[in-house]
């Protein structure tokens, strides 16, 4: 592997429905990512996708969609490592390792779980539980020092630094003695912010744009045709004032606030700017404005997508190729990790991984 200065990892669940809070909240700035001097590894993450019930077949295609997704967006796979979780076991040997270094207490404080459980806990799988910890071997089996996400991903990633911190410590003695200096697992970065960092419904301002969402109309799919796009928008909920001229302005506005933050993402500039163009503006003009902007924006994505989905052998050849240079890198983590935790294994002892 060439000698990068950062280390880039993250994931998208392949659930269904990707949506524009997923790519302008995640995939479009995993494509900026691509710019610095970093090895980027972007993970479609089946073994989250069956946390909760998938159908088989459903669940293939799906697959291979966000794998579209992330190529149509811009994600070279040639530089970056695409491939999807369950061809490398390594996530889920460190998951284990991990289960045994996390505490009850810290998972018991998930407000993921809690949300996504719902009332019905006791019926709601273990794997639905543990996600984070599984999540936390994801970025740690390749030592990750950078993670792009969402907004709704920061308590799960300060649980992976926690994950790391205590190994780290627990280990010290031996993480010494097998020539890694004080700390194995680096203490990882959440990369969250931008305009679009948390994405809301287009029904309700208060709620996120969720796949799971009962309401298509909340969402704009990538798959989305123009005119379903333009639709969506001219129907997303709004309230009565024009547009303020100054961000302070969009406080209390969830909905108007939603919007602007949407076309700032799209358009690669900050509120403020948009403040400065649309301020004082009723939506009838600002609306239109931004459904051509996102039709412009999301059109070639989605006929990229459909290009790439009625070929499923590139694609998993795409995965493929992405696996195996994920693997390589993920094993050397894994040897150290057992060599530190004290296991036998087949082959020499490592004594350093980079
Ligand atoms: N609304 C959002 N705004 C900004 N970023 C978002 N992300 C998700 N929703 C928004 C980010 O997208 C990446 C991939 O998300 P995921 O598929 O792994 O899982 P999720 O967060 O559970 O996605 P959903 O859409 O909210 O699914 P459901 O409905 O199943 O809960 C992550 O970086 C995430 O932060």
């Amino acid at each position: 592997m060439a000698a990068f200065t950062e280390l880039v990892f993250s994931g998208v669940q392949p659930t269904g429905n990707l949506h524009l809070g997923n790519y302008l909240g995640a995939v479009k700035r995993f494509v900026e990512m691509q710019a610095r001097d970093a090895q980027c590894l972007y993970c479609v993450v089946d073994m989250h996708a069956i946390t909760v019930w998938q159908d088989p077949e459903a669940l293939r295609g799906q697959i291979r969609e966000v794998t579209a997704a992330f190529l149509a967006s811009g994600i070279d796979p040639t530089r970056s490592i695409v491939f999807n979780q369950s061809q490398v076991p390594q996530h889920a040997e460190l998951a284990w390792v991990f289960n045994c270094v996390a505490r009850l207490g810290w998972l018991n404080r998930m407000t993921q779980f809690k949300e996504k459980a719902g009332k019905d806990r006791e019926n709601a799988s273990i794997g639905l539980y543990d996600y984070p910890v599984l999540m936390a071997a994801d970025i740690l089996a390749y030592r990750a020092t950078h993670v792009p996400v969402g907004e709704d991903q920061k308590q799960h990633l300060e649980l992976t630094r926690d994950i790391a911190q205590k190994f780290n410590t627990d280990f010290s003695g031996s993480i010494a003695a097998h020539g890694h200096g004080e700390a194995f697992f680096p203490i990882t970065e959440p990369l969250i912010g931008g305009p679009a960092a948390r994405v809301m419904s287009l029904r309700d301002g208060t709620k996120k744009m969720s796949k799971s969402d009962p309401s298509d109309n909340a969402r704009i799919n990538l798959t989305d045709e123009a005119d379903t796009i333009a639709q969506k928008i001219r129907r997303a909920k709004t309230d009565p004032e024009p547009l303020p001229s100054e961000v302070a302005g969009l406080k209390e506005r969830p909905e108007a606030d939603n919007l602007v933050g949407i076309y700032a993402a799209l358009a690669g500039i900050t509120r403020e700017d948009v403040l400065r163009d649309f301020g004082g503006a009723q939506f009838s003009t600002f609306k239109p404005a931004l459904a051509d902007l996102a039709v412009t924006s999301l059109a070639p994505i989605a006929g990229e997508m459909r290009r790439l989905t009625a070929d499923p052998g590139h694609i998993d050849a795409v995965l493929a190729d992405g696996s195996t240079r994920a693997e390589a890198i993920a094993a050397q983590t894994l040897d150290a990790v057992k060599d530190i935790v004290g296991f036998v294994r087949r082959g020499p002892s490592l004594q350093a991984v980079r």
